[in-house]
């Protein structure tokens, strides 16, 4: 649902003043803890981030796809690490059951998920399935009123904290693409159901991906979300929402590093002036800001499309893949202005050129990414 503009407005405000007052001075903490305090996660659920894109009628803001953009724009002005915490349940943890879960299902699991107090998780990633995500080798298995899971999924985000998982497994083994996969609901607290460690990675301190195991869980056959066969499409509609989700993060981290870029600039002398009067950093910043610029128009003008129900499968690839592009090539320009602090950890651009890696890969590769828009365009004839 669109807010008015007032509303709208003073949403953008409220979460502007919180990344700036509350989330950014903790950002190095967060980074080293490797966790965000509970306190701040508790602020955040009040604040209705974790309900977004929840219908009201569940407790949640029911965004508009464009004013979820604009939240995540003033999100990415801070660690994207902040945003993961609650990215799972206003993304792609709680948008099968939103797009196609029964009443019962909404009913049982979105307002705990709206208020924070159920945590959702995304599980198709497996050890063979990554960027062929038709490949899934979990099974489900049809037993009476149940199913029964075996396998293995990886770098499941949120799955430390996850309550709930929406995991897509091979429910007809003679098909062997995304045709014989379901998606089903499955409680973290099932008899079978593991999680492993937090992975160490690259960036994104505080925001965990984890392995999830299934040994023979046994899950009810009415929380199976659509019908039989249908999971890999459920999975794809539900990335197509997400990519334009973490492509307006990716245009807040640009916003951010420009900033930061500006600002030090600006105070840093060499040569007998500040650095921010040189043509050749100024080329750069021109270059992220105009690159910054066009993720926005193009991010937002899909957000607005997808908002009037037209498909958007092309255009959001097209937006994820060059916002997370952009947003690399802002955060290796501004490590060059910061020059040697750059690389230091203490004035944390560093953290953002590693914590930006990600953008690149997860939610579909900037490959995967091509061959969408390669192939729609190929179908389109342009
Ligand atoms: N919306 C609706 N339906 C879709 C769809 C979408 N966005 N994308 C694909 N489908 C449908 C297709 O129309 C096709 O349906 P039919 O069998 O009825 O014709 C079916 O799903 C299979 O699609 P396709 O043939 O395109 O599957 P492929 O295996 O060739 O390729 C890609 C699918 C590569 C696009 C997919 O695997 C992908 O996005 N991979 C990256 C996965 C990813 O983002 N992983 C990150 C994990 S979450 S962090």
């Amino acid at each position: 649902m669109a807010l008015d503009a007032e509303t709208r407005d003073q949403l953008i405000d409220t979460v502007r003043r919180f990344v700036t007052e509350r989330l950014r001075p903790l950002e190095a903490k967060v980074s080293e803890d490797d966790a965000i305090p509970q306190d701040v996660l508790d602020e955040m659920k009040a604040l209705g981030l974790y309900s977004l894109s929840i219908p009201e009628a569940y407790g949640g803001l029911d965004l508009s796809m464009e004013d979820e953009c604009l939240v995540g724009i003033e999100l990415g002005r801070t660690s994207p690490a902040f945003r993961s915490a609650f990215g799972t349940n206003v993304g792609i943890g709680s948008q099968a059951l939103v797009m196609f879960g029964t009443e019962a299902q909404k009913e049982k699991y979105l307002p705990g998920i709206a208020s924070g107090e159920i945590i959702t998780s995304f599980a198709l990633t497996e050890p063979e399935a990554g960027s062929d995500s038709a490949a899934v080798q979990t099974r489900a298995v049809r037993d009476g009123d149940h199913y029964v899971l075996n396998g293995s999924k990886r770098f499941i985000t949120n799955a430390n904290k996850a309550d709930v998982f929406t995991v897509m497994a091979r429910t007809d083994p003679s098909k062997p693409g995304g045709g014989g996969v379901s998606a089903f609901l499955v409680e973290r607290s099932s008899p079978g159901l593991s999680v492993g460690k937090p992975e160490k990675k690259m960036g994104q301190q505080g925001a965990h991906i984890c392995d999830v195991n299934f040994d023979n869980v046994r899950v009810p056959a009415e929380n199976r979300i659509g019908a039989e066969g249908e999971g890999f499409k459920v999975a794809m509609q539900v990335l197509d929402r997400g990519r334009l989700h973490i492509s307006s993060v990716c245009i807040g981290v640009a916003e951010r590093l420009i900033a930061d870029c500006v600002a030090y600039a600006s105070d840093r002398k060499q040569f007998g002036q500040a650095l921010s009067q040189f043509q050749l950093i100024q080329a750069m910043i021109a270059d992220s800001k105009t690159e910054s610029l066009a993720a926005r128009a193009l991010t937002l003008e899909t957000a607005r499309k997808r908002d009037t129900g037209q498909p958007v499968t092309m255009e959001a690839a097209a937006a994820k893949y060059f916002a997370s592009e952009m947003v690399g090539r802002v955060a290796d320009r501004a490590v060059q202005i910061f020059g040697g602090a750059g690389y230091i950890a203490e004035y944390g651009i560093e953290r953002f050129y590693r914590d930006v890696r990600i953008f690149r890969i997860y939610e579909g590769t900037s490959q995967i990414q091509q061959v969408i828009i390669a192939r729609e365009t190929l179908k389109r004839g342009g």
